[in-house]
């Protein structure tokens, strides 16, 4: 290995000595082993690249292969390619990198042989549990859930995460029109098994224009960011309303976008009126707290207040979709954590940076029979070891603090940028280093996110017009320095 594989923690400690207090030793700034800026040696893609994906789209549709990572070589945050390329990562794997590559808390994170012995005997974890099971669950996924939403499941992915939250959902739903009784009518269990009503009901879903919840059969009924996830796949008729679409700066069109989140709410209800004349009621609402693959789209905490009161008011659950914003990219633990919702949620779906997918849930969304919201493994314990060290890391290092302190020197950055090109970039926003803007059209979008790799940066899109930055909690103010000179210089090359 060309670099010590030593990171944050293993930093922090060598200078943990008398007179430094703790806190100064958290807010440094250096990842051990981490590249001080970019290096790009050849041209992107370069040949190993080039080699590496005619092999792999020889074996199956490799279209969205970006790059080929050498992932002993990539560090903190610095993705190295196949070529030797080092990338300043902004975009982490889809926004799926908590605390960066090779962290040494997560590389030693089996040494120890009980956590192996998880690792390697992989349960059924619905049927055998291993016995530290529900203190695994209590210790690490309850010591971050949402403030009153206290029961989890966990699962494989974010699109299973929505996907068994539905189930729930509409399984809290039939249960309240029987009455709460908990038995079945020979009716209903005829009838499901063809897949008609009373049995398999008609109920739905109801999320918004530009969201992105998964590409399994119910999630995907849900997405609606772009045709390629859906074209030839059948979908459920389930409704769906307009999310917010901001003028920005927002500070000078604050009536105007009153205005946006009153009509999208008033079509959030009409909706759902109209879904329960035609014999198809709304039985949950789902809702990113920013709306992520469709272009980086937020909402105000009186948006989701709103959402909230339409929910009560009509007996729909709220589901909030954390899978991309959750684990502390908008500075808070949980997005939603923004909003001041006068109650919780009744659900909030979790994957990505919390490494596990699952999803929180109050108690009235637990289903009354066993073996109903249910699969093989259903999660994995080798994840919740990981995401032991992640939370420990993200405590011990102050992490929300750095992502607060990093969010601000981008935005003003980025705000700066936008002044200096106006022709080419605008509509910042976002929260802690969740963070977007658009350029003039979807062509000049894609050449700045293409052209900001020969200048060292790894970066990602989304919706039409946005580049969005999805940095690991572990960006600091230094990288994204790096981000804005790399940014202006690929900006001034346009
Ligand atoms: O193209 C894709 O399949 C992508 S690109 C980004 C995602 C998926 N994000 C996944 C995602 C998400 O952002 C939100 C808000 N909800 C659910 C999902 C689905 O998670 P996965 O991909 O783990 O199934």
């Amino acid at each position: 290995m060309l670099r010590a594989h030593q990171g944050i923690g293993v930093f922090y400690k060598k200078l943990t000595f008398p007179g430094v207090t703790k806190l100064q030793c958290q807010l440094s700034t250096a990842i051990s082993g981490e590249p001080s800026k970019p290096s790009i040696k050849t041209s992107v893609p370069g040949p190993k690249t080039k080699q590496l994906y005619q092999e792999l789209n020889s074996l199956q549709q490799a279209g969205s292969v970006q790059l080929f990572a050498d992932y002993d070589k990539s560090i903190g945050n610095y993705f190295v390619d196949a070529d030797g390329n080092e990338f300043l990562d902004s975009f982490t794997q889809i926004s799926s990198v908590p605390i960066g590559y090779n962290h040494p808390e997560l590389l030693n994170a089996f040494q120890d042989a009980h956590n192996l012995k998880a690792l390697v005997n992989r349960p059924a974890l619905g049927v055998f549990p291993s016995m530290d099971w529900p203190d695994r669950l209590k210790n690490v996924l309850m010591s971050v859930a949402p403030a009153g939403v206290g029961n989890v499941a966990t699962m494989m992915c974010g699109s299973c995460s929505n996907e068994n939250a539905y189930k729930c959902v509409f399984i809290w739903y039939r249960t309240k029109e029987r009455g709460g009784k908990v038995d079945f009518t020979p009716e209903e269990m005829n009838s499901c098994m063809i897949n008609q009503p009373p049995g398999s009901p008609n109920l739905s879903i109801l999320s918004f224009q530009g969201s992105f919840h998964g590409r399994t059969f119910g999630a995907l009924s849900t997405t609606r960011s772009k045709p390629i996830h859906k074209l030839d796949c059948p979908s459920f008729d389930w409704p769906v309303a307009p999310f917010p679409r901001y003028k920005y700066p927002l500070d000078q069109h604050q009536r105007e976008n009153k205005k946006e989140d009153e009509k999208c709410l008033e079509q959030v209800a009409d909706a759902i009126e109209a879904y329960k004349k035609k014999g198809n009621p709304v039985a949950g609402v789902i809702v990113e707290p920013i709306q992520s693959e469709g272009g980086d789209h937020e909402a105000s905490p009186e948006f989701f207040q709103g959402l909230q009161k339409i929910c009560k008011k009509n007996g729909v659950a709220l589901i909030i979709d954390e899978v991309q914003t959750g684990c502390g990219p908008t500075g808070k633990m949980w997005c939603h954590e923004h909003f001041q919702l006068p109650s919780p949620p009744d659900l909030v779906t979790f994957s990505k940076k919390m490494l596990t997918g699952g999803f929180y849930f109050t108690p009235e969304f637990k289903p009354p029979h066993a073996y109903r919201v249910f699969n093989t493994w259903m999660g994995d314990p080798g994840k919740l070891i990981l995401l032991e060290k992640v939370l420990k890391v993200i405590k011990n290092e102050n992490l929300l603090t750095v992502v607060n302190k990093s969010g601000k020197v981008l935005k003003d950055g980025l705000h700066q940028l936008e002044k200096e090109f106006p022709n080419i970039i605008n509509s910042v926003r976002g929260r802690g280093t969740f963070l977007a803007f658009n350029a003039v059209s979807t062509e000049v979008r894609d050449k700045i996110n293409n052209n900001l790799r020969p200048n060292g940066i790894l970066g990602g899109v989304c919706g039409d017009h946005a580049i969005r930055l999805r940095p690991a909690l572990v960006f600091q103010p230094k990288h994204a320095e790096i981000y804005l000179d790399a940014l202006r210089k690929t900006l001034k090359e346009l």
